[in-house]
């Protein structure tokens, strides 16, 4: 049996899971998550996927760190496969932490398979999170879509891969969901179609499109944007994606339109909403995103002999 909390962070919901998970030996998170993708993605899936999570469910694998740096070490992973870093779902495990009282003075540090963050517990009840350094890779790469558009957008990292671009007119809106789904799908499509790739020829896994905050959503003179994110599983992101945000920060630091410590505001299709900021790292930026999670449940997976969706449903 595996004992689990679950919570949402801004309407994106993560599944900690406390016990129960089969031993990955001992070695840094990064190689224990390669020995989870490699022997264990089925019982992943069965625990992020339908019928006992669903296919936008972030799991993240508390583990003791062997990095005397860190308090503790996670592995997050989705309907597909595990993920380098995730922003909501660390804000959500340092949230799960806290109800453990397993966090002293208010701070964490938490070894990731893409390095260490480092959280904090704001007193309103906010989770800062510091995130793994990002950069923009590449400006204004320009991608031919299978109907013949063209879209430009930046590949930044932020502990995941990023392409990022405008909407081309798709207002975002509930109503339009199906539209940006296949709209981001066809430019997923396209970046593998034409081999362009991340750094060291990394896919490209999540692609995120951006409208501006509309007049009256922000305080005059705040920056940020409103965005749809898709996930490498082709679900959509409900919040506003830290490791997006923080791609997306690294890409306005580059272009000098986002100055050192200027709030950046990055809303979710259903209104959650992160702030950013960002200082010098050593070839890019290092992202501080702050975002709230809120508990949902908690409680014990059981896998029955004989259960035909044991693994989730089939792809
Ligand atoms: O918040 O970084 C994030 C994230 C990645 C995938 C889903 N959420």
């Amino acid at each position: 049996m595996i004992r689990y909390t679950d919570l949402h962070t801004e309407g994106e919901p993560t599944r900690v899971i406390i016990s129960g998970f089969p031993d990955l030996g001992s070695g840094s998170i990064r190689d224990r998550c390669q020995r989870l993708q490699d022997q264990y993605s089925q019982l992943c899936s069965g625990i992020v996927r339908e019928p006992r999570g669903h296919e936008a469910m972030v799991g993240a694998l508390l583990l003791e760190s062997e990095d005397p740096d860190c308090d503790h070490g996670v592995i997050f992973f989705n309907n597909v496969g595990p993920l380098g870093m995730c922003g909501h779902g660390t804000i959500g495990v340092v949230r799960a932490l806290h109800e453990m009282g397993r966090i002293k003075d208010e701070k964490v540090t938490l070894e990731t398979p893409a390095g260490m963050v480092e959280a904090s517990l704001d007193k309103d009840g906010s989770v800062s999170v510091i995130n793994v350094e990002s950069y923009c890779y590449r400006r204004d790469v320009t991608v031919e879509l299978a109907g013949g558009q063209r879209v430009t957008g930046d590949i930044a990292w932020g502990g995941n891969w990023f392409f990022i671009s405008d909407t081309c007119d798709i207002t975002l809106k509930n109503s339009n969901l199906s539209r940006l789904i296949d709209f981001t799908i066809s430019i997923r499509t396209a970046l593998e179609e034409s081999g362009i790739t991340g750094r060291d020829g990394e896919t490209i896994d999540h692609i995120e499109v951006h409208e501006s905050l509309s007049d009256g959503d922000s305080e005059e003179g705040q920056k940020g944007v409103r965005c749809f994110v898709l996930c490498p599983g082709m679900e959509w992101d409900r919040s506003p994606c830290g490791t997006g945000t923080s791609a997306t920060v690294a890409c306005q630091a580059d272009r000098g339109l986002l100055a050192e410590g200027e709030i950046w505001l990055q809303e979710s299709l259903p209104g959650g909403r992160f702030e950013a900021t960002w200082r010098p790292g050593i070839e890019g930026i290092v992202p501080t995103i702050r975002g709230r999670a809120w508990m949902c449940s908690q409680g014990e997976l059981i896998f029955e002999d004989g259960d035909p969706f044991r693994h989730g449903f089939p792809s």
